[in-house]
């Protein structure tokens, strides 16, 4: 792969091929155009056949996000108190000798009290870890196990299919019943719809499995609205379904899944009347959801994130992952189960993270790793032996803690602490940055070098630079091979430029790097239907009902329904389930400062039904606090068909300063964990509405 001559952009090409580095499974081809070195509008590719050519709202807009008035220009340091947000432009070799100077004091007592923080804000493989990671590893900094997301579900579906891997998404557009689990396509994944719409065209019929109405729900044959949490006792109550009329196909059942009798067993202990009571539905929306998944060659399954945010979403993910096989729909390519498309990627990860530099780091002992869902709670605690250093330097690129963790309040008394040391790589002075010590701007998308995987499609995307870097902007790998040099790595590694790392981010032998410099994507060579005859990424090859990995850690091995933390009670203080799935035109926090979007989305907002409004003498239009133990959200009640009765909607995710009175959803959003994968559960969580007077 050593081609640096194509890798250099071409000159004066008006048209730049890129990547959406947005954390959406659609992972769009971009067509940047540009004037005298100006941005001046970014398109779908139509030669990209996920794109089609079509991109949405908030990415077509996107030439006003990267020369937006607020963009960050210069390094800034901090002259106010923490969370005042007012800040002193500095130079960038100040602000990084006085960053590596901090960063060296602390970590000569221990390096664990440095700790990374950082998502998806880029999705890219350079721009996201590679030299980040490198140079916390060389450090020996505290490790951030990155669970905010969907890290429920891909163990569900680890200890299921092997790996993050199902259905292509194309092959939607072929099926003849498609299920819509936890997911509002419509708004999160915008590319999957056009094939629902090709599918419903050729006489598909669409269910959408979702406690809320969504924009998706109400474009589906059938919407069943079930509690938030309940979806593996919907899931088991049709398997009991499946067994009590013999729906099933007992050679695939045979040949590729192991732990059927186990699986059976647990089954039969769910009659529909059981598992309708806990979902809050009818008995007969359970029998009928079955008849129909029973009744088509080949029931294919988008399964999303939407249901892995609370107490019991592994399991949740693992119970309805297991369905495809009891019908045998994996036989076709238009039937299975899609959650992520991730596993398919042959991504070096070690190479461009180099795990082996923590020997130099930290020689001898493993860091100590900290949950980025409860960095609440962590960055409020001492040191002990059991937590290890108190976390004294925070570095956060790709991620706005304090909008998106749950609970926000201890996020925000962790962010306020005079002791903590925070640096902030970001593209505008989000409230996360606001807290910081030193702000450094960073680059766009349209500023830098990128190379993606998908976790809805299966092609690996190259991202060229389409203008030079605005104002003083770096790339975060800039920023961190400088704090390398100033700190004295001198591993070779921290010398590799942005394409060095594009080249290293996939294995070449199944990458063609020649046709992603020529056309700027390059499909994976892979089987229209991956697992017809099993073939799972099992130790067996086998779709595991009873899984062995989680007998050996002392889970159930078998998917059961686990109720909520919070379940809805309508005697409790907290009587209503409040859910916070994504706004249409934000991005989880991003966008959300971007004017034209936010007009599009109104205010922040609860939706409410009108039963519970009532009850509650709220009107629409109201302002409402939703509150519990944890925090007071003040926003504005939307009474709507959209909310089922006992359950509140109250959409993501504002930044905190631009919601009602500086606060956001996620103050009311619990740092408890899953079941599996050590995950956040920010849909389950029990609130009251009240006006404000
Ligand atoms: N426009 C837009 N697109 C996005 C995002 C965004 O913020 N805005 N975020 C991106 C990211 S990071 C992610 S992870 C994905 C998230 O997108 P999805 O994976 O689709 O997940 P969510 O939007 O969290 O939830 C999807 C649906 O699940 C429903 N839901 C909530 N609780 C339950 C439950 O217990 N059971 C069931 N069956 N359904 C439930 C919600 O009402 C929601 O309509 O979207 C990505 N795409
Ligand atoms: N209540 C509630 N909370 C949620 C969720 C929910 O559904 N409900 N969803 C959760 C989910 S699924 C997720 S994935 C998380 C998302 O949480 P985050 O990953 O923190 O996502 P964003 O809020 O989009 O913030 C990303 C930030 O990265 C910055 N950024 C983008 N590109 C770059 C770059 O190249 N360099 C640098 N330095 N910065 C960059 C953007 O400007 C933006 O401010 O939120 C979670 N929080
Ligand atoms: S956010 Fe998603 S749908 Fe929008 S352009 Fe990016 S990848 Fe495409
Ligand atoms: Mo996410």
């Amino acid at each position: 792969m050593n081609q640096p001559a194509v890798m250099s952009p071409p000159p004066e090409a008006p048209v730049i091929v890129g990547a959406c580095p947005h954390d959406c499974p659609d992972t769009c081809s971009l067509l940047t155009t540009v004037q005298d070195g100006v941005a001046v509008s970014v398109r779908g590719n139509p030669d990209h056949p996920a794109t089609a050519g079509v991109l949405c709202t908030k990415v077509s807009r996107y030439t006003e996000r990267t020369y937006h008035p607020e963009r960050l220009l210069t390094p800034l340091k901090r002259v106010g108190k923490k969370g005042e947000g007012r800040f002193e432009p500095v130079s960038w070799d100040e602000a990084l000798d006085d960053i590596a100077q901090r960063l060296q004091a602390i970590a000569a007592d221990d390096p664990q009290a440095v700790l990374p923080y950082s998502y998806a804000g880029t999705m890219g493989q350079v721009q996201r870890e590679s030299m980040a990671a490198r140079f916390f590893n060389r450090l020996g900094a505290s490790q951030l196990d990155r669970t905010i997301c969907s890290s429920a579900g891909s163990a569900g579906l680890a200890h299921t299919y092997g790996a993050p891997v199902g259905m292509h998404m194309a092959a939607f557009a072929q099926a003849k019943l498609i299920l819509i689990w936890g997911s509002n396509a419509i708004a999160s994944n915008l590319h999957f719809w056009r094939h629902v719409q090709a599918a419903k065209r050729d006489g598909a019929k669409v269910i959408c499995i979702d406690p809320r109405l969504t924009e998706t729900a109400e474009k589906c044959h059938q919407h069943i609205a079930l509690l938030p949490g309940t979806d593996a006792a919907l899931a088991l109550g049709l398997m009991n379904e499946l067994i009590a009329n013999d729906w099933l196909d007992h050679d695939y059942i045979e040949q590729h899944t192991s732990g059927w009798n186990a699986l059976k067993a647990r089954a039969l202990a769910w009659p529909v009347e059981r598992a309708a009571k806990v979902c809050g539905i009818s008995p007969e929306e359970i029998t009928g959801l079955a008849y129909d998944y029973a009744h088509s060659e080949a029931p294919a399954i988008r399964l999303n994130y939407g249901m892995q945010r609370t107490r019991g979403g592994g399991n949740a993910v693992r119970a309805v992952a297991c369905l495809p096989a009891l019908v045998g729909a994996w036989r076709h390519a238009s039937g299975g189960l899609l959650l992520s498309s991730a596993g398919y990627f042959p991504t070096q990860k070690k190479a461009l993270e180099r795990p082996d530099l923590l020997a130099k780091g930290l020689p001898g002992r493993t860091p100590r790793v900290i949950n980025m869902t409860t960095i609440g709670a962590d960055l409020n605690r001492d040191s002990d032996a059991a937590f290890g250093p108190k976390v004294q330097a925070l570095i956060v690129y790709n991620s706005n803690p304090v909008a998106i963790a749950p609970d926000s309040p201890q996020v925000v008394k962790g962010f306020a602490r005079d002791d903590l040391f925070t640096v902030v790589l970001e593209h505008f002075k989000t409230d996360t940055a606001d807290y910081a010590d030193y702000v450094l701007p960073a680059t766009t998308q349209l500023e830098h070098w990128d190379i993606h995987a998908s976790y809805g499609h299966t092609d690996v995307l190259l991202n060229r630079p389409a203008i030079a870097p605005h104002g003083e902007a770096r790339t975060n790998t800039d920023v961190f091979r400088a704090l390398a040099q100033r700190m004295g790595f001198d591993e070779p590694c921290f010398s590799d430029t942005d394409e060095d790392l594009c080249t290293q981010a996939f294995d070449p032998a199944v990458v063609s790097w020649s046709l992603l410099c020529a056309q700027g994507f390059a499909p994976l060579p892979l089987s229209a239907a991956p697992f017809a005859n099993g073939g799972f990424p099992t130790p067996s090859g086998k779709c595991t009902f009873e899984s062995p990995g989680l007998a050996a850690i002392g889970q159930d091995p078998v998917p059961d329904y686990l109720p909520n933390w919070e379940p809805p009670n309508v005697d409790a203080r907290y009587p209503l389930a409040m859910i916070s799935p994504p706004a249409r035109n934000f991005l989880n926090s991003t966008f959300a400062n971007v004017k034209s979007l936010r007009d599009i989305e109104g205010e922040a907002l609860v939706e409410i039904s009108s039963v519970d409004a009532q009850a509650r003498g709220i009107n629409d239009g109201d302002e409402v606090a939703v509150f519990n133990d944890r925090g007071r959200y003040v926003c504005v009640a939307r009474v709507s068909k959209r909310a089922r009765v006992g359950v509140v909607n109250g959409l993501g995710i504002w930044w905190r300063k631009l919601g009602l009175r500086g606060t956001n959803v996620n103050e009311v959003t619990s740092q408890a964990l899953t079941d599996l994968g050590r995950a956040p559960t920010f849909y389950d969580c029990a609130v009251e509405v009240a006006r404000v007077a």
